[in-house]
């Protein structure tokens, strides 16, 4: 592992890392599921953390074995459909919505110095920043519609770090999706997963929960993986 002196910046995902907003998708795509005939899991729900919309959809579609049911358009209306339910749900959404400890460790990487971006799959990502009163942390952000391709893929995270102009090395990727987490390592960056170890397990730092992310601890677990 890198050293923690190393570091200069750090890239977030936002759903489920920062607001508590994964459990509004989660809502929006059971809805869908239902109404597509999908039976809804919890394995499920994991799977579609992090992944775009339409390749959230095409996932549900599969997991019913209905891939070849729909034409593009069709498909095209049940994400906007999904999309629409979800705006919903933020309604009325505010500063209370920020995950536990988020808004402190925030305001340390600005008294530190870090640098910070977001690297979000969410094109809703500007107006919860917004509704949640975080947007001046983010001024640099990887606009999802850019990208080739969704997490797993590294190229979300490596334009998070090119944006603040550091190098992979120098960042720590914070997630609360296995897909990130795989995408923060293919990146070449420091990960932190944020939720069930089990399901986390190829990062390089854990925590089950937002409020445990300090720099404090984050030195600790980096001082520990030095040996
Ligand atoms: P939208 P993240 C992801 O955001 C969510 O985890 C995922 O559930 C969602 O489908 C995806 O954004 C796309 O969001 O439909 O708002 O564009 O976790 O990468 O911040
Ligand atoms: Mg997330």
């Amino acid at each position: 592992m890198v050293k923690f002196k190393d570091i200069k910046g750090f890239v977030f995902d936002l759903d489920g890392v920062i607001a508590d907003t994964s459990v509004y998708h989660s809502q929006a795509w059971h809805q869908l599921a239902d109404e597509l005939g999908v039976q809804w899991s919890d394995e499920l729900a994991d799977n579609l953390k992090g992944v775009s919309r339409m390749d959230s959809l095409e996932l549900i579609l599969k997991t019913g074995g209905k891939e070849n049911d729909y034409t593009q358009e069709e498909k095209e209306k049940y994400a906007a459909k999904k999309n629409a339910n979800y705006l919903d749900l933020l309604k009325g959404m505010d500063s209370s919505a920020i995950l536990p400890g988020i808004a402190d460790f925030l305001a340390s990487l600005e008294e530190n110095n870090y640098k910070l971006s977001l690297a979000s799959a969410s094109k809703n990502s500007p107006l919860v920043l917004e509704q949640l009163g975080l947007a001046k942390y983010f001024p640099e952000k990887v606009d999802p519609a850019t990208l080739k391709h969704g997490k797993p893929d590294p190229e979300i995270f490596a334009r998070g770090a090119e944006v603040l102009d550091l190098t992979p090395e120098q960042c720590i990727g914070v997630e609360d999706a296995k897909a990130g987490v795989e995408s923060i390592n293919s990146a070449g960056e420091t990960s932190i997963g944020i939720g069930d170890v089990n399901v986390l397990s190829e990062a390089d730092i854990n925590f089950t929960n937002t409020s445990e992310l300090t720099l404090a601890n984050i030195k600790k677990a980096m001082e520990v993986g030095e040996g």
